[in-house]
């Protein structure tokens, strides 16, 4: 199984020391014995993590066969990629440290998820001191300044010839960035977004002060890559005001453990406990022969993180970072609209990602070109209404497209 070709990358970002590998190998872990199910390691950085959604089959009445994801107990786990970016060094835009590696893979993914340590137990360059003693919110303005500034950098070199050639026309403008940063995963629709949030006069381009260029590249960046801030080491106490602090500030914080995580997916894989990622309680299975330290931590994990969070926090974060920041949508598509099922008869067999927005057709086109060449209209299957090709999908349709030609 891998993550599907159009779908959106998340980044896992921050210092060193805060805890992104350690996200990444729970993240990515899938918490039981399951059979031929292949872990799928993209290269040494990349990896499959899972969205967790109320699987449509336990509504509908259905026993499922699903294909491209997975379902345990009614919940669907959903693959996504996730990269874990080197660290972030101070200056890495101008190419300090592993600056050049940080940026090339910030460049490739569609939003962020920056993992700090919220307990503020490790410095500015990610060396450990002492808890509490350095403020996570400077790390969170730190990794938005080198971003925006590394923009700035690509953009600044040929700014004026730009400005000029663009003259008075604003969709000449757009044209011209949107050539400049595709390569950083930027899109028509994101520039065109920063522009109407920004108060620039944009027929006057090359009237901007460095200023100017620096206030709408933060637009795009916040607009570009969508940034999730996950908080985490919440089992140590100075991280409480730090994480309070973080969500008055605005930004959309996630408080997590992902220490806690990665234990727990452990446990799980090893048969000892009854655990479904982002679940807020953990089972230990009758059978389990745990030692007394495996207890005790499992205990503690039960008492400080679950009870009092809700969750590790991993799973909400990747969830939050799809859902919400990317906003999309996980859609059924099937064949037999009876049975609820592909021609092979598995039953609900794949959920798609997709942006909201996306119509029936536009679907009809990601599952195969020619699905969508022929398509003459679908079926919401849970309205039992037919709809036409610009119906926009929403979270958790479940879509048969009927089209002019035959599948085989
Ligand atoms: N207390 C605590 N420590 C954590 C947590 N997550 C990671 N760590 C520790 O933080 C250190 C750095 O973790 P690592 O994942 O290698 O960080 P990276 O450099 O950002 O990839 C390791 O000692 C981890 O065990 C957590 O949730 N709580
Ligand atoms: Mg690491």
């Amino acid at each position: 199984m891998s993550a599907p070709s159009y779908s959106k990358k998340l980044g896992i970002v921050g210092k060193p020391n805060t805890g992104k590998s350690t996200f990444f190998s729970a993240a990515t872990l899938i918490p039981v014995d399951i059979g031929n199910y292949p872990f799928t390691t993209i290269k040494p950085n990349r990896g499959i993590g899972y969205l967790r959604t109320p699987c449509v089959h336990t509504e509908f009445n259905v026993e499922d066969n699903p294909r491209n994801s997975l379902c345990l107990d009614g919940i669907r786990l959903v693959p996504v990629e996730l990269i874990d970016v080197a660290g972030l060094v101070p200056g890495a835009w101008e190419g300090r440290g592993l600056g050049n590696q940080f940026l090339d893979e910030v460049r490739k993914a569609d939003a962020l998820l920056h993992v700090v340590d919220a307990s503020g137990s490790t410095d500015c360059e990610g060396t450990m001191c002492k808890k509490g003693s350095h403020d996570p919110m400077e790390d969170v303005k730190f990794l938005e300044n080198e971003i925006t500034m590394w923009m700035n950098q690509i953009l600044k070199k040929d700014w004026s010839k730009l400005a000029r050639t663009a003259g008075s026309g604003k969709d000449d403008l757009i044209s011209l960035l949107e050539a400049r940063l595709t390569g950083l995963s930027i899109k028509r629709y994101h520039i065109i977004e920063s522009i109407r949030k920004s108060d620039l006069n944009m027929d006057k381009p090359e009237h901007w002060s460095d200023q100017d260029i620096i206030h709408f590249l933060d637009i795009l960046r916040s607009v570009s890559k969508p940034t999730l801030i996950a908080a985490n080491k919440i089992d140590l106490p100075t991280s409480e005001d730090n994480i309070e602090r973080m969500k008055e500030s605005g930004y959309t914080v996630v408080p997590c453990s992902a220490e806690a995580e990665l234990a727990l997916r452990r446990a799980g894989e090893k048969g000892l406990i009854d655990y479904t990622p982002g679940d807020c309680k953990l089972t230990t299975k009758n059978d389990a022969k745990l030692n007394d330290a495996q207890k005790k931590a499992l205990d503690a994990i039960q008492e400080h993180i679950l009870y009092k969070f809700g969750s590790t926090g991993v799973q909400e974060a990747i969830n939050t970072a799809f859902f919400e920041l990317l906003q999309m949508v996980a859609v059924y598509p099937v064949e037999d609209c009876e049975h609820l099922s592909d021609h092979k008869g598995r039953v609900l067999p794949d959920v798609y990602l997709v942006p909201y927005g996306t119509t029936a057709r536009q679907l009809a086109y990601i599952i195969h070109t020619e699905l969508g060449d022929s398509f003459i209209h679908a079926i919401d299957i849970r309205g039992r209404n037919r709809v036409g090709e610009d119906y926009v999908l929403k979270n958790r349709d479940v879509i048969s497209i009927v089209s002019a030609k035959k599948r085989g």
